[in-house]
């Protein structure tokens, strides 16, 4: 069985936010359909959000690389408002624990264990970013034997080097993901 992962489709990685993706909104649309139809599948949805405390080792005041983005409980850590919910999706919150960073959805969420319990054995991934959690998310599931559809456009990158989202997909590519288009998605 299929599961669809939506990652870190949160304001602080739209424009505006405190870590803005080029056209992250732009994510939001593709990402709404397929959700509506896993929901109709009755297939399992799963949304990841970073959840970091506001002393999180990745925050450049504290020696990180990132500015402060997605603290716990604030407006830039909500999902976008127009991203649309099942009436069952799974929540996971990452990154939660001020001294690690954790850019991948299966890093110490039990998220892994979830899956394989209800019987998912091939994974479809979308969301924000490209070259940071949406990758470390699907080379974790590769490592972890999902099968993997990356879908090109529910997705960009942060790019702090122009090129980065490009390399990103070219290595999940090579790792075994396949790359599709939203509306390629079959069951
Ligand atoms: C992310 C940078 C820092 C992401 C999270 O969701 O891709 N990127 N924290
Ligand atoms: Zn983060």
């Amino acid at each position: 069985m299929k599961a669809l992962l939506v990652v870190d489709v949160q304001n602080d990685f739209c424009p505006g936010g405190a870590l803005a993706v080029n056209e992250g909104n732009l994510v939001v649309e593709p990402v709404n359909r397929l959700v509506k139809q896993f929901e109709a599948e009755s297939f399992p949805v799963v949304f990841t959000r970073d959840w970091h405390p506001a002393n999180h080792v990745s925050f450049s005041p504290n020696g990180g690389i990132w500015p402060p983005h997605c603290v716990a409980g604030t407006k830039g850590a909500e999902f976008c408002s127009t991203l649309y919910f099942p009436s069952v999706s799974l929540l996971v919150s990452k990154a939660t624990a001020f001294d690690t960073e954790a850019y991948s959805g299966f890093q110490g969420t039990g998220l892994a264990s979830y899956l394989k319990e209800v019987g998912v054995d091939s994974v479809v991934v979308a969301g924000l970013a490209t070259d940071y959690c949406v990758k470390n998310t699907v080379l974790d599931a590769l490592t972890l034997g999902f099968a993997v559809e990356v879908v090109s456009d529910a997705v960009r990158a942060v790019n702090v080097n122009p090129t980065d989202g490009e390399e990103a997909l070219r290595e999940m590519e090579e790792r075994g993901a396949q790359l599709v288009t939203s509306n390629e998605i079959g069951f």
